[in-house]
């Protein structure tokens, strides 16, 4: 890292000009995407600065989305993210849609389990209060890029067992011949907050899609009320739209 004449050059706070040193060694691929940076310890050593400049450096980078800090083991270089394309049009499941791209699906699960339905969840899936609904929350994982994090309730007739589902939702789904055919999403634009944006491993504020799902058995009975945040800066939905007659 071309950090030695920092002291030196220019003018302004020390921490900008590290700042600006990092992200043109990012840019000029001198750290690649995915490397781990020096320990903090090590760049105040070498550019000989203080550990408070490093920080504020590195904390600003982490803040504009270029650096990731994950807990115990570091400081990387965050992957730029080519946008997955996404049809509107048809209801497939998160599993599928990144197998089709080649892509390896992993879940970090949030929550797993039998509840009594909230009010929100009583109304979308049409439960009384003593019902039962599997709760499945999980941070949704494509080769390593966390992409979206979706909370998934199904009434429990559907679904008795919540703990079975280790992968895909839609395939648990196909097993008790309920897998819906149709559904209704809405989506809508957000500001990613804490703790998701560190979840999701983007800057607090970013942009990103609220999307809400709603699907239905072939006898019209409701089946999942997904509610998900999506990365904006990795999706891209496309809706094919036709005359109406
Ligand atoms: C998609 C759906 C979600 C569904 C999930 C099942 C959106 C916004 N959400 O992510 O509603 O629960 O697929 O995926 O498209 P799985 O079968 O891989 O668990």
């Amino acid at each position: 890292l071309p950090l030695e004449g920092l002291q030196a050059g220019g003018s302004g706070p020390l921490y900008l000009k590290l700042r600006q040193s990092l992200e043109d060694a990012i840019q000029s691929g001198k750290l690649n995407h995915g490397d781990a940076l020096p320990p903090e310890r090590d760049l105040a050593d070498y550019a000989n600065i203080s550990r408070v400049t490093v920080r504020k450096a590195v904390d600003d980078l982490v803040r504009d989305g270029l650096l990731v800090r994950r807990h115990g083991s570091g400081t990387f270089v965050v992957k730029p993210v080519s946008k997955v394309q996404q049809s509107l049009s048809r209801l497939t499941s998160f599993t599928e849609d990144m197998a089709r791209r080649g892509l390896n699906t992993h879940a970090r699960w949030l929550e797993r389990g039998l509840y009594h339905p909230s009010p929100d969840e009583m109304m979308a899936l049409g439960l009384p209060a003593d019902a039962l609904v599997a709760r499945l929350g999980r941070l949704r994982i494509a080769d390593d890029m966390p992409l979206a994090i979706e909370r998934a309730s199904i009434s429990a007739e559907f679904l008795p067992d919540p703990q079975a589902v280790t992968s895909s939702l839609y395939t648990a789904l196909d097993k008790t011949r309920s897998r819906p055919v149709r559904a209704v999403q809405r989506i809508s634009a957000c500001n990613i907050k804490d703790p998701d944006a560190s979840m999701l491993g983007v800057a607090v504020g970013s942009a990103g899609l609220s999307i809400e799902r709603v699907s239905y058995l072939a006898s019209g009975r409701v089946v999942e009320f997904t509610r998900s945040l999506y990365r904006g800066d990795a999706y891209d939905f496309v809706a094919e739209l036709t005359l109406s007659e």
